[in-house]
């Protein structure tokens, strides 16, 4: 174990804040992915909050305010539960590091990902006792924000970790407040006592050491929502970018990873077996996931694996045979509309690294043995 409770494997980009993916074997190894492998993104410090003297405040364009400690809220509110993949928007951020550099950001790998069971009331149920129902969202322009209070001083000025979703999201019946992860209580590191699941969406509207709901006009003006996960074009001056410069980035795109083998790996020639995992995103199924042995010039069909849902990924497996020398596996994901991942890392490069959907590649080296 290291810090915060995760494996010794765990690949550490910065100690503080502290920012971690677990290896592609750990993170294949399981559908469920466990608590001490699930990857941490972090842009403070970790508050270590008191379960006792904590409380949810929820605010803003609503009927009545609330103010509920945990205990109120499991008892006021049925339990739920949901099966999530939470995945970052920088995620695969190091294939296009790869293209270009980019400077001051992390270069996450495949493990930006995880998966886990959450458990704990709908922000729909919380939000109606409130006063506030779907009806109230005729259009998107009512955003439901999201307040922590972990201040980062990555922000510009720095300041405590926010974001928004709209209404018509929020009251999803996937969205959960939960305060249980795996079948146990909830960590500090991933948002104890209660932090938002927002299933499809970028991990960063999955807001950690929740303490305050503000249903508001627009979306949140917190940096994380207006400036920070936005994608912006290839050209643009990252430093220069303000509130509302590029596309704001909520649901998630069709991704893919190639888990084992690893790239530039040695493999035995003959028949060679694939592992990954496809995401489809905002309730999309993965339809289909296709494997190259040669560079994408041919494809077989992978099994996808046991299904537990649009809010949770596939964990895929394929076999190629390949001769002895060197090959190229890809991977390409099919969701249910037909779409599938873009074929080049290159055409997707932006300044600040999100969403590389490219379809992942392994460079590998059969040899008799
Ligand atoms: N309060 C708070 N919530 C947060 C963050 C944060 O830094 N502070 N990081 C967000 C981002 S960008 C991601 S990808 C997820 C990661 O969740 P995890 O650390 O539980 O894996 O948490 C989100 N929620
Ligand atoms: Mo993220």
């Amino acid at each position: 174990m290291n810090s915060w409770g995760k494996r010794a494997d765990m690949l550490v980009h910065e100690e503080a804040p502290f920012n971690a993916e677990p290896t592609s074997a750990a993170l294949a190894a399981s559908y469920l992915t466990p608590t001490d492998t699930f990857y941490s993104r972090n842009h403070g410090p970790i508050p270590t909050l008191d379960p006792a003297t904590w409380r949810l405040e929820v605010d803003g364009l609503v009927d009545r305010s609330l103010r509920l400690s945990l205990q109120e809220l499991q008892d006021r509110f049925e339990e739920h539960e949901v099966t999530a993949t939470v995945q970052c928007a920088g995620n695969r951020r190091a294939g296009l590091i790869a293209v270009r550099n980019i400077p001051g950001e992390d270069p996450w790998r495949d493990g930006a990902t995880s998966t886990a069971v959450w458990a704990g009331v709908r922000l729909a149920d919380v939000l109606a006792a409130a006063g506030v129902t779907q009806g109230d969202a005729a259009a998107d322009e009512v955003h439901v924000a999201f307040q922590a209070p972990d201040v980062s001083e990555l922000a510009r000025p720095s300041q405590a970790y926010g974001g928004s979703i709209p209404l018509t999201k929020a009251t999803r019946p996937e969205v959960l407040l939960a305060w249980s992860m795996n079948g146990e209580a909830l960590r500090p590191v991933h948002g104890a006592p209660l932090r938002v699941v927002v299933p499809g969406w970028i991990g960063a509207r999955s807001v950690k050491w929740l303490e305050r709901v503000v249903v508001r006009r627009g979306p949140s003006e917190n940096y994380f929502q207006s400036v920070a996960y936005r994608l912006l074009p290839p050209d643009a001056d990252p430093d220069a970018a303000g509130p509302g410069d590029g596309l704001s980035l909520g649901p998630i795109a069709l991704n893919s990873a190639i888990l084992s083998p690893a790239d530039d790996s040695t493999v035995s020639a003959g028949t060679v077996l694939v592992d990954g995992y496809a995401f489809a995103g905002d309730g999309r199924q993965v339809a289909r996931v296709d494997v190259s042995s040669d560079a994408g010039e041919t494809w077989v069909q992978a099994d996808l694996g046991r299904d537990r849902g649009p809010w949770a990924w596939r964990l895929w497996h394929a076999e190629v045979h390949l001769a002895a020398g060197d090959a190229v596996l890809v991977a390409r994901a099919w969701d249910g509309t037909a779409a599938a991942q873009p074929s080049e890392a290159a055409q997707l490069w932006n300044p600040k690294g999100y969403v590389n959907n490219a379809c992942p590649r392994a460079r590998v080296h059969a040899v008799h043995r």
